[in-house]
């Protein structure tokens, strides 16, 4: 498949309510929109990387940058067998791995779509439908109660609290009193240290599933010390972002569960060996989310039907975040399940006429 031309975009959605984590509040979504063409073809997706360096260390300026100047002019004009040949070519290039991702992925669409197959199966999955739970921002306790109350009556599978300091002990009292059988876990978005470990260990008392990502984005060891004091499994997103990286965590103890989000793994082929060594290690993992629209959402859905995706994922429905979507098709859940996009490739199409008022910039390349 050969790469004759591309369209890069930067797309600005508003949110329909702020979200706030640990490092800070998000009150609308800025992202690279990516289009590769190939024979009459167009595949899609979008970056995952925020506007500063609050997540993880990329920025949307920094991936713009790269990707007009090196990875676009890199893979334009050339002929790639398969997903894998694209993604070894990259590889050399130290981290950036969501950069890296945007371009893996737009090709994965492209190439499912030429063979005329569903992302889901060019990837081996299988499956309709996946279980999705809903992540819910900061905000007063009364309000979360209220929120968690209305996802639940929805249908959603597991809860998951944002949590920070001098807001996590008192929030999961009053949450887990209101909702004794609910699966309930927590993300600490790396604002916790060892130092914390007493505090977090009075976690072991409100039934967690797992405890995501308490320690710094890049430590992998503190979570090993941390797990092996703790009964809860702590889960592991910030500081997976490569193989090696789970390989590591899984060796070590130092997660008991992944989330894999495929945009933050350098895209497709990185997320599936994460998701292989860990089946390995018998070790669950499921899908993260970024907030993303339906063109990153859509691929998160594919990935999520591979087996050992088998805890409820953060992909809910686009009405949470957008009053509109950039796809014409609206990826709902219904009672707590998230369809997969039927068709070839991503299977969602986009709403070109809403995504040019999106549309801050645009770029076209040609090989
Ligand atoms: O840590 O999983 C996270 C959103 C933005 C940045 C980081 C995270 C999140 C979420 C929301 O938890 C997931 C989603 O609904 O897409
Ligand atoms: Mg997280």
């Amino acid at each position: 498949l050969r790469i004759d031309g591309a369209t890069l975009r930067l797309v600005r959605l508003p949110l329909v309510t702020p979200f706030t984590i640990a490092t800070g509040t998000m009150t609308e979504k800025v992202f690279p929109l990516l289009t590769l063409r190939a024979d009459g073809l167009e595949g899609f997706a979008e970056g995952v990387m925020d506007p500063l360096p609050d997540y993880l260390e990329e920025t949307v300026a920094g991936a713009m940058s790269l990707l007009e100047q090196v990875l676009l002019p890199q893979v334009l004009g050339q002929t790639f067998l398969n997903p894998e040949s694209l993604a070894t070519l990259l590889a050399p290039w130290r981290a950036n791995h969501m950069a890296k991702a945007t371009v893996e992925m737009a090709f994965w669409d492209l190439w499912a779509k030429s063979l005329n197959l569903p992302l889901q199966t060019v990837l081996g999955g299988t499956g309709d439908a996946i279980d999705v739970g809903v992540s819910l921002g900061i905000g007063p306790i009364a309000g979360t109660i209220d929120r968690v109350a209305a996802h639940l009556q929805q249908g959603y599978k597991r809860i998951k609290l944002k949590v920070k300091p001098g807001h996590d002990i008192g929030l999961l009292h009053a949450v887990r009193a209101e909702f004794p059988d609910a699966h309930l876990t927590v993300d600490a978005n790396c604002c916790y240290t060892l130092a914390d470990t007493g505090l977090i260990r009075r976690m072991d008392d409100f039934a967690l599933d797992y405890i995501e990502q308490p320690l710094a984005w890049d430590d992998i060891h503190d979570h090993a010390t941390l797990q092996s004091r703790i009964r809860t499994p702590i889960c592991l997103d910030e500081c997976i972002r490569t193989v090696e990286h789970a390989r590591k965590a899984l060796q070590t103890d130092a997660a008991r569960v992944i989330n894999i989000k495929v945009g933050r793994s350098g895209g497709h082929a990185a997320a599936r060996r994460i998701h292989d060594l860990c089946e390995a290690f018998q070790v669950p993992v499921w899908c993260g989310g970024m907030l993303e629209s339906g063109i990153g959402r859509a691929h998160n859905i594919h990935l999520s039907t591979l087996p050992n995706f088998s805890k409820p994922g953060d992909t809910s429905s686009a009405s949470r975040y957008f009053t509109r979507d950039i796809i014409e098709q609206q990826l709902e859940t219904v009672s707590g399940r998230m369809p997969v996009p039927k068709g070839p490739g991503i299977g969602v199409t986009l709403d070109l006429d809403y995504l040019k008022t999106a549309t801050l910039s645009h770029q076209d390349f040609r090989a």
